[in-house]
């Protein structure tokens, strides 16, 4: 009896997240989005980040990673975070570095502010949120970020995916038309967004180039200090680590860039300029660096804001979920009958 009432429960209650609402909720994208749907978002938003950043320093970089390459391929929807064995853009070459507690601690944001607020907020807004916690919490600027974004209902393809381009061997051309494609095509974007390595860690398989070639005091330590320990993660600012400042340009400044793509920007003119401006006044880097964050928040999605505000989990779409729900009720189910008989 009691089994076959809950086992109606939660037949209603699929049927009810099966229904369209989600996808009709759609509409203008704001800053403001959730102030009347959860005013206590930014408040759990903060206080988590902040906890996790006191275990671990590394999730801010982990969390900065995940807006940029999240946001850049097709717009910001989640879809990096999915994690399903059929379909994981994680799994693809430029996204292999995703930091698993980063996109645990998005889910679980989800879950604290869907408690609060019922399942109103998107794990795209969470990621933009929380990264912004992050770098802020390190002692960087805060900026605008337009809320209201669906999370996508799969990966996406690897097409798109791999416009990322490759830190370790992109030139300054390339880096910039690059960026131009999804409307970052100011140089002083590409500067200011390499800025966001201020925080940064690296595994040393993304520099090996670099520190292959040690041709320099500085790509020798790499090499030293990679071949003494090769799961070591090498900070990306040699001077101020954990911090957000405009260390990362003043080390460039000494050559001290770990990834070509760093050195890259000292050994062009244009962007070399901009690095220069930037390692004397912190201000000048905040300024372009608040710019160039809600732009690339603001990427285009190629099909318009689309998809479903992830109520189980951050990391796979509701359809998913609710299979993995079903199978967990049919065998609660089973269980029951056999214990009747
Ligand atoms: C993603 O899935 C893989 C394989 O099931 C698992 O090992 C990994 O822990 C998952 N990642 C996260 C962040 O949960
Ligand atoms: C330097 O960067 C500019 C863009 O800022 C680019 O157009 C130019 O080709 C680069 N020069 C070299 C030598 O890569
Ligand atoms: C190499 O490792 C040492 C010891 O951990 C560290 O002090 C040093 O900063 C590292 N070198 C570089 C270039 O990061
Ligand atoms: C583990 C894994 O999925 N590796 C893939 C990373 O991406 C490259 C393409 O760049 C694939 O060849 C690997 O199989």
């Amino acid at each position: 009896m009691a089994s076959s009432s809950s086992l109606l429960a939660v037949l209603a209650t699929l049927a009810l997240l099966l229904s369209p609402a989600a996808a009709a909720l759609s509409s203008t994208l704001s800053p403001d989005f959730h102030a009347e749907t959860c005013p206590q978002l930014d408040g759990i938003v903060r206080a988590a980040v902040q906890a996790a950043l006191t275990r671990e320093i590394a999730v801010a970089a982990g969390l900065v990673r995940i807006y940029f390459h999240d946001c850049f391929p097709q717009g910001c929807d989640a879809s990096i975070l999915l994690n399903s064995t059929s379909a994981r853009e994680t799994a693809l070459g430029p996204n292999l570095t995703i930091q698993p507690r980063a996109m645990q601690l998005i889910e679980s944001i989800r879950s604290t502010a869907h408690g609060a607020c019922g399942p109103v907020v998107s794990c795209a807004d969470i990621t933009l949120l929380a990264t912004r916690a992050a770098i802020v919490a390190s002692g960087g600027p805060t900026f605008p970020v337009p809320l209201g974004n669906l999370d996508s209902l799969a990966p996406a393809p690897q097409s798109v995916v791999f416009d990322l381009p490759s830190p370790a061997t992109a030139s300054v051309a390339a880096l910039v038309q690059s960026f131009g494609t999804r409307g970052l095509g100011d140089v002083a974007d590409l500067v200011a967004l390499s800025g966001a390595h201020t925080i940064g860690r690296s595994q040393c398989g993304s520099f090996s180039d670099r520190s292959q070639r040690a041709d320099d005091t500085f790509s020798r330590k790499l090499a030293a200090n990679c071949s003494k320990n090769p799961d070591r993660l090498q900070n990306l600012d040699v001077i101020t680590p954990d911090l957000f400042d405009n260390g990362y340009y003043k080390a460039l400044g000494f050559n001290q860039g770990v990834f070509t793509s760093d050195m890259a920007l000292v050994k062009n003119k244009t962007t070399a300029a901009i690095v220069k401006r930037f390692a004397e006044s912190k201000d000048a880097f905040f300024g372009q660096f608040v710019k160039s964050m809600t732009k690339l928040a603001s990427v285009p999605k190629p099909a318009g804001n689309i998809g479903e505000i992830r109520r189980f989990s951050c990391l796979r779409t509701n359809a998913e979920s609710i299979v993995l729900i079903d199978t967990a009720v049919d065998a609660a189910g089973e269980e029951g009958f056999a214990a009747s008989a």
